[in-house]
């Protein structure tokens, strides 16, 4: 059984993930709407990876005698600028993501619930991948700069970069 405390921080995490999906997938329109479809095509398959971080999260904290609460969401921005700004964007949040699921894990230990720790060890090694991706693509993109054929390139090669799950 869930501490209340443990669930209300597991909830909060349901609901950043949630939030990531939402943010990524604004991210894939506004790149399908500048004609990166590569670029489109790996934040969707982003914003997939998240919902699907958000499901795991909701299974486990009603399997657990919580009960998963499904939030209202901030609309994430539609309008990202450049592509070197909305990658740094998704870098930014993948850290953020590892810092609050770093605070959950924490919250296990003061809970002593172990199973949770445990279940939560998934979390820590996705966001290590995460970011190591996000860091990637966007050292990338700043060693680019502005030469239109290694953006074209770029956004060729980018759908093969995926965290494997
Ligand atoms: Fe990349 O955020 Fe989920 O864990």
């Amino acid at each position: 059984m869930l501490s209340k405390k443990l669930e209300k921080a597991l909830n909060e995490q349901i609901r950043i993930e949630a939030e990531s999906s939402q943010v990524y997938l604004s991210m894939a329109c506004w790149a399908e709407v500048q004609g990166l479809e590569g670029v489109a095509g790996f934040m969707y398959g982003h914003s997939d990876e998240e919902r699907m971080h958000m499901l795991k999260l909701v299974k486990y904290v009603n399997e657990r005698g919580g009960h998963a609460q499904v939030s209202e969401l901030n609309a994430p921005p539609l309008e990202f600028g450049s592509l070197k700004k909305m990658l740094q964007k998704l870098y930014d949040h993948e850290v953020f993501v590892s810092q609050s699921i770093n605070e959950l894990v924490h919250v296990t230990l003061e809970e002593k619930d172990y199973a949770t720790h445990n279940f939560l060890q998934w979390y820590v090694a996705e966001q290590l991948e995460e970011e190591a991706l996000a860091r990637t693509v966007l050292d990338k993109i700043n060693l680019i700069g502005d030469d239109k054929g290694g953006l074209y390139l770029f956004d060729r090669d980018i759908q093969q970069l995926t965290v494997e799950s």
